[in-house]
């Protein structure tokens, strides 16, 4: 241990934290008990009323997890993992939530988390080697607290898009965004609703809110393809299978791309007859879920075989929804898989209701928000409430806005002007002792979050320790290791379809944001071997002093 170390009894020039953590979502929740127990002074800060982050926020009608629930959730804790009950396929956000919370009481992790408080500024003092971090609590006097590292477990959806219509302000009735959802219930029972939006939150709310609303209209920009997920009750006997090895399963979803298990895939879908091809998408169709892009190996790199798996899709589209036009609408032309897949619960089969109405805002513009409702070209909408289904600043939206300075005072927004760099995204160089937890050039939200948040916070963990081994209190990402991280997520990202759509991936959905591709494409597997092997190198690529 050395004059300035991560102590017990810290020196009275020691940072007040060894670790401050940003965020009490499944990162912010994992880091705390990690760090607690390899013995560093940690602190949780959380903007929100509670723990659990995305799922804290998310609380829109019919939201649900795409991941299956037996393999979204944490897995570091054997007891845990057998303990807890799941009761569905995919796990409805209330659940989710109330895992969250049991964790949180579970490894008592109250204690050691302040909510309600904004991470407004943090400054890198290089002299000091600390941070210093600036709080403004709701209701409270902002104040500043040093931390040795600060790592961001703000998540990758977290800053709502709330867009620029004109006229937004002054709608009469009430307005929602899925991202902000109120704690209270919402009750749209005889109201006339307009939903702004067709991606994920958009597709499980929309059923939901249809069948209460008097009368629902759709404003889609783009139309997005989805899929049924099939959801069911868990039978106790599956459960009882997988927890009888939940290891084994764990081990097998780690060396797959995503991190979870499907079926695998076939070769390529060209090679198939098109009727053994149908046959595939058929049985992958009614398994459900995010294995339909699973059916075939190209899928994402070849556009002609894209092609048979978007063609099954709207042809399913056409059969399910009954007037023409309306499925017509509905169906996309664009790369399957380009844009994150939705998964629905009898998504196309609202439109079928007689109180659903979709309007496609390409040919007929929205013009404005008036009081009374919604203005397209030729007709004004009337609507009671307005639910903003419009995604979020992604992946750099929320560190972006945080005041984060580090050497030099360089500001992250200055640095990321030009779109994300970092190593690993974990680190970015000129930021010392910062982590970002599935940050931007990390596989995150191309895989199953809750692995990759595992994996990552025992990487930050394992790290801390060894400088604490090593007597070193500040390491840094450097400049040519974070060049050649960025270069290599690009030239992966340059061979997938993946990046040639206009998706939240690559930022398009914010005005003025740069287009890269954010996330690391390569798959869970070659990313944490990567990982692993820096760690085993003494941290190459990072300079530790
Ligand atoms: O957001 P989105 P989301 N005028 O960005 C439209 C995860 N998630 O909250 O496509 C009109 O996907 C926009 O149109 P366009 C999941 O990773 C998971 O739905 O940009 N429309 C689009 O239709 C997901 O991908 C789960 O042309 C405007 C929609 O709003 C991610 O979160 C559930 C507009 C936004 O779709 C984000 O999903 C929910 C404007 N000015 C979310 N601006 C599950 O686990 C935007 N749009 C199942």
């Amino acid at each position: 241990m050395n004059d300035t170390a991560y102590a017990d009894a810290p020196d009275p020039g020691a940072p007040d934290l060894d670790a401050l953590i940003v965020g009490a979502g499944f990162a912010g929740l994992y880091l705390l008990h990690r760090l607690r127990g390899a013995g560093f002074r940690a602190r949780v800060y959380e903007a929100g009323g509670g723990v659990g982050g995305t799922w804290y926020w998310n609380r829109y009608p019919g939201a649900r997890c795409d991941v299956e629930s037996l393999s979204y959730s944490y897995q570091f804790d054997e007891a845990l993992q057998q303990d807890w009950e799941w009761t569905e396929r995919y796990a409805v956000q209330p659940d989710i939530l109330r895992y969250a919370n049991h964790v949180a009481d579970r490894f008592a992790l109250w204690p050691d988390m302040q909510f309600e408080t904004r991470v407004a500024a943090a400054h890198w003092d290089d002299d000091a080697g600390l941070w210093q971090v600036r709080l403004e609590p709701e209701g409270g006097a902002p104040e500043t607290v040093t931390a040795r590292f600060c790592i961001m477990a703000t998540g990758c959806l977290s800053t709502a898009n709330l867009p620029d219509i004109p006229g937004r302000d002054s709608f009469g009735g009430a307005t929602y965004h899925t991202g902000r959802w109120p704690h209270e219930p919402v009750d749209f029972t005889g109201l006339r609703v307009a939903v702004i939006g067709t991606g994920s939150s958009a597709i499980q709310s929309i059923p939901a809110i249809a069948e209460q609303a008097a009368q629902l209209t759709v404003f889609q920009r783009t139309a997005n393809y989805s899929v049924p997920a099939q959801n069911r009750p868990l039978d106790p006997d599956e459960v009882a299978a997988v927890k009888a090895d939940y290891r084994g399963l764990r081990e097998e979803a780690k060396t797959r791309f995503g991190c979870f298990v499907v079926d695998l895939p076939r070769p390529s879908a060209l090679a198939d007859s098109p009727e053994r091809r149908v046959a595939e998408f058929e049985r992958r169709w009614q398994t459900g879920g995010l294995t339909f892009m699973a059916s075939y190996e190209d899928l994402l790199f070849d556009p002609e075989a894209n092609d048979t798996a978007a063609d099954f899709v709207r042809a399913k589209i056409r059969e399910t929804v009954r007037d023409p036009e309306t499925a017509r609408k509905l169906m996309p032309i664009d790369v399957i898989g380009c844009k994150r897949l939705c998964v629905d619960t009898g998504y196309f089969e609202t439109y079928n209701r007689p109180n659903v109405r979709l309007i496609d805002i390409v040919e007929r513009p929205i013009r404005e928000i008036t009081e009374s409702g919604v203005a397209i070209e030729g007709e004004a909408i009337a609507a009671d409430a307005i639910v903003f289904a419009t995604g979020f600043d992604a992946m750099t939206g929320t560190l972006k806005r945080i005041d984060i300075r580090g050497r030099d005072g360089l500001l992250l927004r200055d640095a990321w002007e030009a779109g994300p760099r970092t190593y690993l995204g974990l680190a970015v160089n000129g930021f010392p002792n910062l982590f970002t937890i599935t940050g931007p050039g990390s596989p995150s939200v191309l895989t199953n979050m809750m692995p990759s948040i595992e994996q990552h916070v025992e990487w930050v963990s394992d790290c801390l320790e060894a400088l604490r081994g090593r007597g070193a209190t500040v390491i840094e990402a450097e400049r040519a290791a974070q060049d050649g991280w960025v270069g290599h997520v690009n030239d992966l990202a340059d061979a997938s379809l993946r990046s040639t759509c206009s998706s939240w991936y690559v930022g398009a959905n914010i005005a003025g944001k740069p287009r890269v591709f954010m996330p690391y494409i390569g798959g869970y597997p070659a990313y944490a071997a990567r990982c692993a092997e820096i760690a085993a190198a003494g941290y190459e690529g990072f300079a530790i002093r």
